[in-house]
């Protein structure tokens, strides 16, 4: 999908699998090279670039090495190759300029709508037009025209610059994607710096890492796993710790606010600021490995380090987390099903010694139903009875509502809200088909 993120291009995998390009004009028309097979050679596809007559006005002077090192790159953010456009061929309608707009007055100033997330088929690009919601097939000179827009610019300025890539009246074009709501009147600017997802104030001050200090107590770090979603599920596992016997165990543990960083930057900011601590991971399908990175490389960093792993892709049943366990040493805690009281009892039996080691009593630990757990003491691992299933899930505070997430800094683009829990079938596919989270149905308000 491309998308403009402040005044940039960026193309990416929906899924943030992959790393997030920058992309120009002419990458446009590179990708546009590969809809017909993403097969094809290299080098084929290189010399039908250099060779298109857009490129030929626009770049004469191209290289082909240089365009050959530009595919790697979109290689890597997997722009292309593997299974890109797997599934049925969308049904979109090629956009052409339409007369009916040709009375609309564009305003001065036009900017990208930031819905307008131009998405790449086997047909070609396309989006979703806001005024009929149908998918409509967008010429490639369309596409570059768009996205010259950004986050707003003079439109007699960008038709004097992209012109060249256009043989019909390039003023209808515009009006035809201002008349589909892809390109809009550019919003007055913010003055301030403010993120967009702090914008709407939940009262509470935030916090960031950035502003608090090492004070002596056992820091917990909370890895995100995907940017553009705030993590609800390490959100309301903060929230439980946070919350737990009127606030019990913020006297030993200082729970660092929960910020969207790359693996990196958590090694380079917080972990180095704040040093050995317990690391709480979420595990679903698309954030396993990379947690699973960090895991063991906090871990083979200093062993003092205890890392506790959650979520649905954290295997459950026996056989499956102990093979899951004995092939990840990294792995100190796994904890199955519902976290949030499991998690509060695990830190019960937490606490540093005073050479500053953290420890954890395998004895006292065997005592809290819903984990696995390594224990060197017998050699092997220890696995205490299922738990049962929260009666009162909202019970929890909302991490929305109290703020937890006004630190998170990412460019979120969805938020999730839980209204119930729990699922009456029992699809094998489904996590929810497993039984665990059977038929128990809770409702919640944010
Ligand atoms: C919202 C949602 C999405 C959203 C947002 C995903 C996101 N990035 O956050 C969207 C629509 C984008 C999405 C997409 C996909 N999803 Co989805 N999604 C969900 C859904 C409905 C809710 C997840 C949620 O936040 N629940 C609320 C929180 C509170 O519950 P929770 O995450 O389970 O957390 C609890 C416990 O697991 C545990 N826990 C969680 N983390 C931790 C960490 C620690 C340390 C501890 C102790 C405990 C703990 O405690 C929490 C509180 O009890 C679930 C199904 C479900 N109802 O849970 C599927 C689900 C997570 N999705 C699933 C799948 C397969 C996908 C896709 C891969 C589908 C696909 N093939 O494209 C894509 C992945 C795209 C991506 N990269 O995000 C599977 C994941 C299976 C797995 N093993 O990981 C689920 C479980 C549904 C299923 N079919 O089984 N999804
Ligand atoms: S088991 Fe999963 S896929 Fe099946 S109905 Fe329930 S939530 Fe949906």
């Amino acid at each position: 999908m491309i998308l403009s993120r402040d005044g940039q291009s960026i193309a990416s995998r929906i899924s943030g699998a992959a790393p997030v390009l920058a992309i120009q004009g002419p990458d446009v028309i590179l990708l546009s090279c590969f809809f017909e097979d993403q097969n094809q050679e290299y080098l084929d596809i290189a010399t039908k670039f250099v060779n298109h007559p857009l490129i030929k006005k626009w770049l004469p002077h191209l290289q082909r090495p240089d365009v050959e090192r530009r595919i790697q790159q979109f290689r890597q953010a997997q722009l292309i190759g593997g299974s890109q456009h797997t599934g049925k061929p969308i049904k979109a309608i090629k956009l052409v300029s339409e007369q009916v707009f040709a009375t609309v007055d564009l305003p001065v100033q036009l900017s990208l709508s930031s819905n307008a997330g131009i998405s790449i088929s086997e047909q070609g690009f396309f989006a979703i037009s806001k005024i009929d919601k149908k998918p409509r097939l967008l010429p490639v000179s369309w596409v570059i025209l768009m996205l010259a827009f950004g986050d707003g610019q003079n439109y007699d300025e960008v038709l004097k610059s992209k012109d060249f890539l256009f043989d019909e009246d390039v003023k209808m074009v515009l009006k035809t994607l201002f008349g589909h709501g892809f390109l809009i009147k550019q919003k007055a600017k913010r003055y301030n710096t403010e993120p967009e997802n702090t914008c709407i104030s939940t009262g509470h001050s935030a916090v960031g890492w950035q502003e608090i200090h090492a004070d002596g107590r056992i820091p917990v770090y909370f890895v995100p796993h995907m940017e553009n979603h705030l993590p609800l599920g390490l959100g309301i596992i903060f929230s439980a710790l946070k919350n737990y016997n009127q606030g019990a165990l913020l006297k030993r543990f200082q729970l660092i606010p929960i910020t969207y960083l790359s693996p990196s930057d958590l090694l380079k900011g917080p972990y180095r600021k704040f040093g050995n601590g317990v690391w709480l991971f979420s595990n679903y399908m698309w954030s396993l490995d990379v947690n699973l990175q960090i895991s063991d490389a906090v871990k083979r960093h200093d062993n003092n380090n205890l890392t506790i792993h959650g979520g649905p892709s954290t295997p459950q049943y026996q056989g499956a987390s102990e093979a899951f366990m004995t092939a990840q040493a990294s792995v100190d805690i796994s904890v199955h099903g519902e976290g949030e009281v499991t998690i509060t009892e695990v830190f019960e039996h937490i606490s540093k010694t005073p050479m500053g080691q953290i420890a954890i009593q395998p004895g006292q630990l065997a005592g809290v139903a819903g984990l696995t757990f390594r224990d060197n003491m017998a050699s092997g691992f220890t696995r205490t009875p299922t738990r049962q299933r929260m009666t009162a899930p909202g019970d929890v505070p909302s991490p929305y509502l109290t703020g937890l997430f006004d630190t998170y800094n990412g460019r979120v683009e969805a938020v999730i809200i839980e209204s119930n829990r729990g699922c009456p079938f029992g699809c094998t596919f489904c996590d929810w088909g497993s039984g665990y989270l059977d038929c128990r149905c809770q409702f919640w308000f944010i």
